[in-house]
């Protein structure tokens, strides 16, 4: 299956939900009035783009009505198109610098998929034929730890880990070393998404990043917010909390596979103005793909 249809089956809902609702309010004339334009933005929000998102895309829509005159629904489609796509922004791939320990850090909440994409982002560099480490920093179950185990297994690579309730700063330590004694191209640290207070997360994200500073200063360190996009605007919520605490590089969005809620997406990346590096479209090593604005938003929108 093409990229386009793997978003167009994961956002089946949102699209069905979008497409109905867009075909329904422009139905009666065609063409866009006041009324109309709050009806299309309250569709958008119910479609979780979030409301400084949506109200955010209707005042192009308006702007570019009042400049142009032209009022019809494939116009209004056409700046929807494309005030999502400047939204979600220009593409930016996850590149790996060549001859440098690239530093992988997944942070997000529990069960948004860290784990998963550690795993999944493993294979990806292992059947590059890169060297990678997989670092077990989410010390808080221990069932953390053996599900890092076991995609180091399924992958052939090396996991450093402690034991459960340690202080994950310091298997980060041992891993940055573990990393370089073996001359590693990709260290991937998975971290426990705790979001007991702010402040605690913030403490122990600023400790790691404070380690890798110390220790592995030449690293190209990359910080990757894991969302999950069937949670809607809670997604949004933690997205905000992690981007005040942690500096992040780019998004991965989760779960774009069954009960999507597209418009997450979208509302993640107005939020953080971070770019969606790569989205999880299932549970299995193969479905991570790189992000694609375009194919994503031609997804959600119809026609
Ligand atoms: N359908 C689907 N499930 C996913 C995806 N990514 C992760 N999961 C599942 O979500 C659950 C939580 O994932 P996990 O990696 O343990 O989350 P973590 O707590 O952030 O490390 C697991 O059952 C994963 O198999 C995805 O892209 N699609
Ligand atoms: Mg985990």
């Amino acid at each position: 299956m093409g990229l386009l249809d793997r978003f167009r089956t994961g956002l089946k809902k949102t699209r069905d939900f979008v497409a109905a609702g867009f075909t329904r309010i422009a139905a009666s004339m065609g063409r866009f009035d006041e009324d109309m334009l709050d009806d299309l933005e309250a569709l958008l929000v119910q479609a979780d783009c979030g409301t400084a998102c949506a109200a955010e895309m209707t005042r192009s829509i308006r702007e570019r009505i009042r400049e142009t005159g032209d009022d019809s629904a494939a116009s209004v489609l056409g700046v929807l198109h494309a005030k999502m796509l400047e939204i979600l922004g220009p593409a930016r791939r996850l590149e790996i610098t060549p001859g440098k320990l690239n530093i992988l850090l997944m942070v997000g909440v529990n069960g948004t998929g860290k784990t998963t994409t550690a795993g999944k982002l493993c294979q990806r560099y292992r059947t590059q034929g890169l060297r990678v480490v997989l670092s077990a920093a989410d010390t808080f179950r221990a069932a953390a730890i053996e599900q890092l185990q076991a995609w180091g297994d399924r992958t052939g690579t090396p996991v450093i880990s402690h034991t459960e309730g340690s202080d994950p700063a310091a298997v980060v330590f041992d891993s940055i070393h573990a990393a370089a004694a073996r001359k590693s191209d990709v260290l991937i640290i998975d971290t426990a998404g705790r979001l007991h207070n702010k402040q605690n997360l913030m403490d122990e994200l600023s400790k790691i990043r404070r380690i890798i500073a110390r220790e592995a200063p030449e690293a190209v360190c990359t910080t990757l917010l894991v969302i999950d996009a069937t949670t809607g605007q809670n997604a949004v919520v933690q997205a905000r909390v992690f981007a005040e605490a942690a500096d992040v590089d780019g998004i991965v969005s989760t779960k774009l596979d069954g009960n999507a809620k597209g418009g997450v997406a979208i509302a993640v990346a107005y939020e953080t103005h971070a770019p969606i590096m790569l989205s999880g479209l299932g549970e299995s090593v193969e479905d991570l793909i790189d992000f694609d604005a375009e194919a994503f938003v031609q997804s959600l929108l119809p026609g």
